[in-house]
This record gives structure tokens, sequence and C-alpha cells, in this order.
């Protein structure tokens, strides 16, 4: 909800400019009103369809770049097609070395890699309490706490998470009869503007014995965001909306608990896309009565060094730089850029801030580089960067992205080690994340 709040005011405006370019959500959305899981699980696959980096590293792994990779020097002795490396053997070393080498003769790059480390989390679920809601984006609303939810049920979901059996766990569970819009619109006289849908069920929410209507209510545009409404039922027909809640476009269900109806809504990190847990309600008398939320917590890591070439001499260094579980809190801390220790910033330089000898060839590379937060639900966080005049970053990425699969970079640095300037980069897969380390040569 945080989240909501920090992006609700530019969202004004996107959410205006979104209407015009929209359309892959919106069809979405009223496709997916009729079953309310589908809408979430369509966004995901959108997610990743609409990303322009996946598009993108998609289509250039499949052209492959074996083409224009040419043998380097003497040390060359096979061809590995499937990886776009060459094995080598390191002509300084005594034993033989597996190397592994990308290359480019138009990016004008050999990119050594030196490292991989792979980190994968540790997590357990957690339950808190909720200690307000949001009623609209600047208004916090309060429980009544007239009723509230049971430890047990929080433990019943806490455990269906770490034990990933949530499926399992909440579909017997389940309440209530999902209706269409029409009825919806029926029942409540609420008639539905033109982007504008509502995933809504009949069902006792408040739990005093008569039928209510419950209502995600999607406004329109493309950061999703909708209201959860509750249209109490009299009991002679008549609904009536006594409760709102604003949230994003999400699957929800009712479920019942020991005689009780709660509202469970899956919830999902809004810069990454990623189920990250549920929040659940409890109505009382047409009002929201008690929430709480459930979440990861990660505990640690397990860190993997799956690739380390044993003959670079300063591999100590690089691995000390690299076995760094902290690199989240490190990139989050730093508004998503990590600046190495040799690269320098020209605030003045209006398209290319940064500078840095990327292929060590004395001359340093300008470029810019960001991360982009999502404000809307078709895109996931993502480094963007711009060079100057160098495409090796471009290749190199292109190069890895079977390798990394779903992950996404997040950052890239320089580091000076011993007179070299190594490339580190650092790819997330939330919660777990990739490093690698490269030495990069210009090649003519
Ligand atoms: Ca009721
Ligand atoms: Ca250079």
């Amino acid at each position: 909800m945080t989240q909501l709040i920090l992006s609700g005011g530019e969202d004004c405006m996107k959410k205006i400019i979104a209407l015009f370019f929209s359309v892959t959500l919106i069809m979405l959305m009223t496709a997916g009103c009729g079953t309310k899981e589908k809408a979430t699980s369509e966004n995901e696959i959108n997610v990743n369809e609409n990303t322009e980096d996946t598009e993108k590293r998609k289509t250039d792994a499949d052209e492959g770049s074996n083409k224009e990779n040419t043998a380097i020097g003497s040390e060359e002795i096979a061809d590995d097609a499937d990886d776009n490396t060459q094995s080598n053997t390191a002509d300084s070393a005594n034993d033989k070395v597996n190397q592994k080498i990308y290359y480019s003769e138009t990016a004008g790059y050999s990119g050594q890699e030196i490292m991989r480390v792979d980190f994968r989390a540790k997590t357990h679920a957690q339950a808190e309490d909720m200690d307000g809601y949001y009623a609209t984006m600047e208004e916090k609303g309060q429980f009544t706490r007239s009723s509230l939810i049971p430890p047990e049920l929080c433990e019943l979901i806490v455990k269906a998470m770490d034990e990933k059996t949530e499926k399992e766990t909440f579909e017997p569970l389940k309440t209530g009869t999902e209706i269409s819009q029409e009825e919806f619109s029926g029942l409540t006289g609420v008639e539905l503007m033109n982007m504008e849908a509502v995933m809504a069920v009949k069902v006792d929410a408040d739990n005093d014995g008569i039928e209510d209507i419950a209502g995600e209510y999607y406004y329109g545009g493309t950061g999703g965001f909708s209201g959860m409404q509750l249209y109490k039922g009299s009991g002679d027909g008549n609904f009536n909306l006594t409760s709102s809640f604003e949230c994003f476009s999400q699957a929800y269900d009712f479920i019942q608990y020991q005689g009780k109806n709660y509202l469970l809504m899956e919830e999902f990190d809004y810069n990454t896309k990623q189920y990250s847990g549920y929040s659940l309600y409890l109505y009382e008398d047409g009002k929201l009565a008690d929430g709480k939320r459930f979440s990861f917590v990660i505990d640690d890591y397990d860190m993997e060094i799956v690739y380390e070439d044993l003959s670079y001499e300063d591999l100590e260094i690089v691995k000390n730089t690299l076995s760094n579980p902290k690199m989240p809190e490190i990139l989050e801390d730093n508004d998503g850029v990590i600046i190495g220790t040799a690269e320098t910033i020209n605030s003045d330089e209006e398209f290319f801030p940064y500078a840095g000898d990327l292929d060590n060839d004395g001359a340093r590379e300008k470029y810019d580089k960001y991360m982009w937060y999502p404000s809307n639900m078709a895109t996931v966080m993502h480094l963007i960067y711009y060079f100057e005049d160098s495409s090796i970053l471009d290749d190199l990425s292109e190069k890895l992205a079977e390798e990394v699969g779903d992950g996404f970079l997040y950052a890239f640095w320089l580091d000076e080690v011993n007179g070299k300037n190594i490339l580190y980069l650092y790819y997330g897969k939330n919660p777990d994340f990739t490093l690698y380390a490269f030495l990069i040569k210009k090649s003519n």
C-alpha cells in the first residue's frame, strides 16, 4: 500500500496518458472479468510480453551471434556454438584451464568471464497486523476492530505459504458466487463507464446472514488501480455501498473459516510484479473490522559459485566483491544505481553523465544508467542504460540472455582491480539474484 501512495500523484497523469496505449491491458482486464484469478495470471504473462528488454533478448538470442564471433588470437582452440563462448587454453597457465570468452567483431571487444555467483533466497512467511487501509489515495481508514481475525487462520495461511500449498489449502475454503458485470450493475445500480470493469461476487461478506455483493472495481488505465467495494445487502433486495478501499487489480477470493467469511487478496510486488503474499480482511456490519498482511521475509541467501576462472590472477579480489548477499539492499539504498571505483560522474553532462573505461583501452566510455521503476501494470523494474559510443554491454547481455533466463539486468558497474577495470553485472530474479564479473578488452 505504501507503493500505491508513493506513485499515486504521478499516476493520475499517467492514467490519462495510458489510455492511449493500453489496449493490451484493457483487453485482458475485460477478458479476465469472468474469472477472478485469470486476470492476475494473464497480467503476469503480459508483463513478460510487454517488457522491451525481454522481447529484445529473446529475438537476439534466437538469432544467435555466432556468425560474427571470430577467434581471438592463437588461444582459441574450440568453438562452443551453444553459448557463444570459446573454450581456451590459457597460455600463461601451467595447467589447461577452461575459459569463457565472449566476443564480437561488430561491438569490438572480447569479454573474459571471471566469475558468476548465484544467490538463492531462503525465506519464511509472516503475518502482520495492518494498521489501517487506504480509503482513498490520500486518506487512511481505521479498522473498527469490532471483531478480529483469529490467530489460527493466520497460522493456516502462513503454513500454506511456507509449504507452498496455497492452492490446496484455500480451494476447499472458497465461498461466494461469481456474478457478471451486468448482474452487478443490475443489483447495485452502478453503471460501468467505458474503461471500467468489475470482478464481483455474491457472498455474505460481513457475516450477518444476508448476502452482500463484493466487487473489485477497476477504474481503467495501465496503473491497475482499483477499489475493493462492499455493497451490503439489506435483505429486501437492496445493496448499498458501505465500504471501499484502494487496491490494485489483483486476484481475490472469499474464504470460509470456522463459520465466518473472510476476504483473501493475493498480493504482488509492484516493482517486479511477482507474487508476494496475501492480505486478509474481516468485515462486520458492512465495515472493515480487521486486516492482516502476509509476506515473505528473507532470512538468508544460499550462495553458489557457478563459474570461476581459476587462471585469473586477481580472482580473490573479485570473489570478495561478488560474495555479497547484501546487494539488493545496496541497490535499494542507492536509488537503483551502483557506482564502481573506476567510474566518474559529471553532473554537468546532460546525456551521458557517467564515464569509465569499459574495454580497458585507455579511453573512457561515456554513458548514462538508471533504474526503471514501473508505474504501470505492464512493466517490471530493470536497468536502463545508454552508451554514447559502445554496444559492448548490449552485445554481452544478449549473449548472456539464455543463461540468465527470466532475470533482469538491475545494475552494472566498473571497479578498478590492479590496473584493469572489471565489469560487474547484477541480474535480479526476485528474490534471487545473479552476479557476474568480466574483464573486457577492446578488439580491433
Ligand atoms: Ca451480509
Ligand atoms: Ca575504452
